[in-house]
């Protein structure tokens, strides 16, 4: 899969591509990353990006000329490249919206600033605006590492077999079950008594039931849509 960002910031993602599960995608030929200066797509010989908003008002609003510039420029043919808007409005991102976008071959991430950019640019170039929550960030490219990170983890062959299980936990709407590591006791607390026992299946009833009861208290949500096999109702009958 390929990924063109579009920013005016492009050193903020030269740490976390070279990091971690993007480092080792790319390395394995899965993913391609590449960033975009907006202002290598200006012909303003300031290399200004940005104007004041027409009708009064704070800020400054990302200007059209430039930014369909930069995502014509990097949308190559034939790769049906899916152009994607962070902003506050967008739909809210998800798992399963992360498993969507998995599926496609090129994925271009405008990250806006300041009041966001020119409405003309979403409504003839932008194929999805996505919100990574309902607050307000300083731009939009904490929002697109957040994108590229979940959803690189779901192409296939990005992650190792153990770590491809975890995903799969997430898909069924349930929060993760507890975790602990060495030691044994810390600061006077143990690890649970289960997990030390060596049953493989006692192990995984309590990891599930763990799982049900953390997502029903703190995510009820969530815990709707899961879908719940007899035995996770048998678990929740335990006391
Ligand atoms: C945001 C979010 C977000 C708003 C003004 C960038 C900023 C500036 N993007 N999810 N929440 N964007 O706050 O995606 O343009």
């Amino acid at each position: 899969m390929l990924f063109d960002i579009i920013t005016i910031f492009p050193e903020m993602f030269s740490g976390i591509i070279q990091q971690s599960i993007l480092k080792r995608a790319q390395e394995k030929g899965l993913v391609r990353i590449r960033i975009h200066n907006l202002r290598d797509f200006t012909s303003d010989k300031h290399r200004k990006i940005d104007d004041a908003p027409y009708g009064g008002g704070p800020g400054m609003v990302f200007k059209a000329e430039p930014l369909c510039r930069a995502i014509r420029a990097v949308s190559q043919e034939g790769l049906e490249a899916k152009k994607i808007y962070l902003s506050p409005e967008g739909d809210l991102f998800c798992h399963q919206m992360a498993k969507e976008l998995a599926q496609e071959s090129h994925l271009i991430l405008v990250c806006g600033h300041y009041e966001g950019i020119d409405q003309r640019v979403r409504d003839t170039l932008i194929d999805r605006e996505i919100s990574i929550g309902d607050y307000v960030l300083s731009g939009g490219e904490l929002p697109a590492m957040v994108v590229v990170d979940a959803v690189v983890r779901l192409i296939p062959g990005v992650l190792g077999s153990e770590e491809s299980l975890e995903v799969e936990s997430f898909s069924d709407y349930l929060l993760d079950y507890p975790q602990y590591t060495r030691p044994r006791s810390f600061e006077g607390r143990e690890v649970p008594e289960v997990l030390l026992s060596g049953h493989h299946e006692r192990i995984r009833k309590w990891r599930r039931k763990q799982s049900l009861l953390r997502t029903s208290q703190r995510r009820p949500d969530l815990f709707k849509k899961a879908i719940l096999s007899a035995e996770d109702i048998e678990l929740l009958k335990d006391p």
